[in-house]
This record gives C-alpha cells, structure tokens and sequence, in this order.
C-alpha cells in the first residue's frame, strides 16, 4: 500500500507546486487579508470570479467546510477556500471545526484527483487560534485521516513564520531542518 509523505516546510504557500493549495478563507469567500489576500493576488481575479459563483449558488461557506476554485495563474490547479473557527477560548469547539477544515479539504482534494495538497497554518492568524493547539489538531487530523486512505501521494504544511513551523515539526515528532 502507498504511504502519504507529510511534509513541513517554511516559506509562501503562494509559491508552493501542489495540486492544490488550501486557503484560510472567511464565510463570505469575496477576500481578506493574510493569506488569503496573498492567495487572491498571487491568483488573480479568476479565484474571486468562481468564489462569487459559489456565493450566489450557496451563500458563502460555513466555518469548518471547503469549497473548491481554480487556482488562477498559481503553481496549482486548485485552491480549497476553507474557514477555520475563530479563537473563542477554546471551549465553543474549535477544535472539532478546525479538524473538520483538514478533513474536508482533504476530501475535497481528494474528490478532484489531487495528489498532493498544501495547507497554511489555518485560524492562526486574524483568527487567533494558539500556535501549538492548532497545530496538534493540524498533525492529528491528517495523520488520522491518511491512516485509513491511501489517495494523496503528500500533504505539505506551509509555515510563515519559525513559531509555526516549530509547533508543526513538534506535533508531528519530526525534527525542524534549518534551511537558512
Ligand atoms: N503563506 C503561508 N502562510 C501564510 C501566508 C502565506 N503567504 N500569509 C500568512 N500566512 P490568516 P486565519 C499564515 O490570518 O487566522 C483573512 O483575512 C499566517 O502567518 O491568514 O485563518 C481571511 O479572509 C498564519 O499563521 O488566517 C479571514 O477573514 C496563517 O497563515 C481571516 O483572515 C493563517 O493566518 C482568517 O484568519
């Protein structure tokens, strides 16, 4: 059976060659900031086209859901448009709409032939998701997830910033490699 290679590294999902590129997007899917403003002007305006069809066939996407769109001129052929939970304490299940965000991008991935897809650190941004909390549910989530299926050749985690790719590396059990 083929294995899943999960990957970490740092850098700008902007510029990652995947089959798709995940996206932490906001309900109304029409752009913010972070990287889902990089993402829209990395892309170009094709993204936002297919996002504001999928706004007028479904009014947006709920927390914890995906959605899937063209990647534009991206090194990809798709993005996921998922929306993480916002940081509320952690007591109004963030934790389980996080999860769900991985599971149903994979799904989604998955459901679009894809071999490999990338995915930002999701919430932990304007969202204010804890650093190494989403991580663990990050690394959990995908390990479970390609425990029992063997579609995706490799999941890839961009990280930003050192404080990302170090909670990544730490939930994952895989020692950080210092490229700089
Ligand atoms: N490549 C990889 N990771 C990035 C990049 C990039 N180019 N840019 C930022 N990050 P955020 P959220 C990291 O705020 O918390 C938007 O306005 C960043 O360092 O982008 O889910 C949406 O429209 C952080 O670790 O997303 C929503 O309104 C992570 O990506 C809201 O923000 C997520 O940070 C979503 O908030």
């Amino acid at each position: 059976m083929q294995t899943t290679i999960i990957e970490t590294i740092k850098g700008d999902i902007t510029k990652i060659k995947a089959d798709a590129i995940v996206n932490a997007a906001n309900s109304s899917l029409l752009g913010g900031g972070g990287v889902d403003g990089a993402i829209h002007r990395s892309g170009g305006p094709a993204i936002l086209e297919e996002c504001r069809k999928i706004v007028a066939r479904q009014g947006g996407c709920k927390t914890g859901d995906a959605v899937i769109t063209t990647a534009g001129n991206l090194n990809a052929n798709f993005v996921i448009h998922t929306v993480g939970p916002v940081w509320n304490g952690g007591k109004k299940n963030e934790a389980e709409k996080l999860a769900s965000c991985y599971r149903n991008s994979i799904q989604l991935a998955i459901k679009h032939n894809c071999k490999t897809i990338a995915f930002p650190a999701i919430s932990t941004g304007v969202y204010g998701y804890p650093i190494n909390e989403a991580a663990g549910v990050a690394a959990n989530t995908v390990k479970d997830f390609i425990l029992n299926n063997n579609h995706l050749e490799k999941v890839i985690f961009v990280c930003f910033g050192d404080d990302n790719y170090g909670a990544i590396c730490h939930a994952l059990n895989q020692p950080p490699i210092d490229r700089s």
